[in-house]
């Protein structure tokens, strides 16, 4: 027996950080209606499965209507059934989008909290139960295996699986959090959840835990990078495997181009093309569709052009729209400036200077968490000053979700914290160099 499954789709989200073309030629809804479907089709599975927040809260109803009315009724004309349970965004609208849609083509299972089983013959003649539990509310705080009615022993399925929208070992405390233990201690030897972006899939004993992942990352967030698309599993009586279809057709990644003393803007520009080539290179073999990538850069080493010099190399390339390396199309969604004029980092480090106490802490703010007293000063006083000089700036207040100081990411903090300090020890340096330079002429 064979299965699509695939979970986050958000439909009604664009993805973010790529020109407005893109984002409504990759949305959710797209890829679902073209590239799952396809997969689908093409691989003659038995069923789609939907782990869940398959619409986004924020647009839900209306644009995820139509699309997954046309969706399940183009699967169910090729004999392929679709099973979702309902998440956290979509926990109070999938249901009613079943009931519209044509009768038996999309079974949303467990709604209400309560826990459902469905039975599905493969065409290959194999038998497979499905498990599955909905969201009944926007916040779930228990786990929903308390309730798990279990029993799956004595089955006559010849493959049991669950479907379930939930916290693995998270501390996100109200989206249903769950324990790896929990899940392998039900007996049921495959689960497929929903609700983290990234793919990843691990085992506890004979139980196989699958986040399938979203079809394709939205944002240029840690957790959305990477390769995404659904995952194909065949189920052999008991046995399974599982590979996952990289379709998606954006990828957001983080990139480091390391530098070995540039010293022009043409260098600087061979070197930035150079690393993402490779790297566009890697990622094509690995995703057939790739048609963009939306990259964090990061310049590293060193340099003797000024951070500002850098920027605009850099800045070059999203004046220009989008850069096309290797038939994909580019896009810097942020930039970072780490690279140095060459610096005697070592020697600093044991001077008792301006520059030497700026080492130190950068040494601080690269290095991992918890930081000293003084750098953690740094770090919470430019968050709650953040905060008031601009989330609370008169121009800016009456926009909803301001948030509170702990909402700016602390990383983004960090962020800003570490690009002062450099900005501020390359010029101290060239401070002193250009005093060598004067008291040795006098
Ligand atoms: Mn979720």
């Amino acid at each position: 027996m064979r299965l699509l499954v695939t979970a986050d789709i958000h439909i009604g989200c664009r993805p973010t950080e790529v020109p407005a073309q893109t984002a409504a030629n990759c949305s959710p809804a797209v890829m679902l209606r073209e590239d799952v479907v396809k997969a689908a089709v093409d691989r003659e599975v038995d069923a789609v499965l939907l782990a869940g927040d398959v619409v986004d809260q924020q647009n839900k109803y209306f644009e995820a209507v139509g699309v997954l009315e046309q969706v399940v009724e183009k699967l169910s004309r090729e004999n392929i059934v679709t099973f979702a349970v309902a998440g956290n965004h979509d926990h109070d609208v999938l249901s009613s989008i079943a009931a519209n849609a044509p009768t038996g083509s999309l079974k949303v299972l467990g709604t209400g909290g309560q826990w459902e089983s469905c039975s599905l013959s493969g065409r290959d003649g194999g038998n497979l139960k499905i498990w599955g539990w909905s969201f009944p509310g926007e916040h779930v705080e228990e786990s929903p295996l308390e309730s798990f009615p279990g029993g799956t022993a004595a089955d006559d399925a010849s493959c049991v699986i669950g479907l379930l929208h939930a916290d693995l070992d998270g501390n996100e405390r109200s989206y249903a959090p769950v324990q790896g233990r929990e899940l392998a201690d039900t007996g049921v030897p495959l689960w497929i959840l929903g609700h983290l972006h990234k793919p990843s899939r691990r085992n506890i004993d004979h139980t196989c835990i699958l986040y399938p992942g979203s079809p394709q990352g939205l944002d240029p967030g840690p957790g959305e990078r990477g390769p995404h698309g659904p995952w194909l599993l065949e189920l052999d009586d008991s046995e399974f495997s599982m590979e996952q279809l990289p379709l998606a057709r954006i990828r957001y990644e983080e990139v480091a181009v390391v530098l070995d003393n540039v010293q022009t803007a043409e260098k600087l520009r061979e070197e930035v093309s150079r690393t993402l080539r490779d790297r566009i290179n890697d990622w094509k073999s690995e995703m057939p569709a790739l048609a963009f990538v939306s990259v964090r850069l990061l310049i590293e080493g060193s340099t003797t052009l000024s951070q500002e010099e850098v920027r605009g190399v850099i800045g070059e390339i999203s004046e220009s729209g989008a850069m096309v390396l290797e038939g994909v199309e580019v896009f810097v969604n942020q930039l970072q400036v780490a690279a140095y004029p060459p610096i005697d980092f070592e020697a600093l480090r044991h001077e008792q200077t301006p520059p030497s106490v700026l080492v130190n802490i950068l040494d601080e703010l690269e290095a991992d968490e918890p930081f000293s007293a003084e750098v953690e000063a740094l770090v919470t006083n430019l968050q709650s000053r953040l905060y008031s000089d601009v989330y609370q700036a008169g121009a800016f207040f009456q926009l909803p979700d301001a948030g509170s100081p702990e909402d700016l990411g602390r990383e983004d903090v960090i962020i800003r914290l570490r690009n002062q300090a450099r900005a501020l020890l390359t010029a101290l340096w060239k401070q002193r160099a250009s005093q060598q330079e004067a008291e040795k002429k006098q």
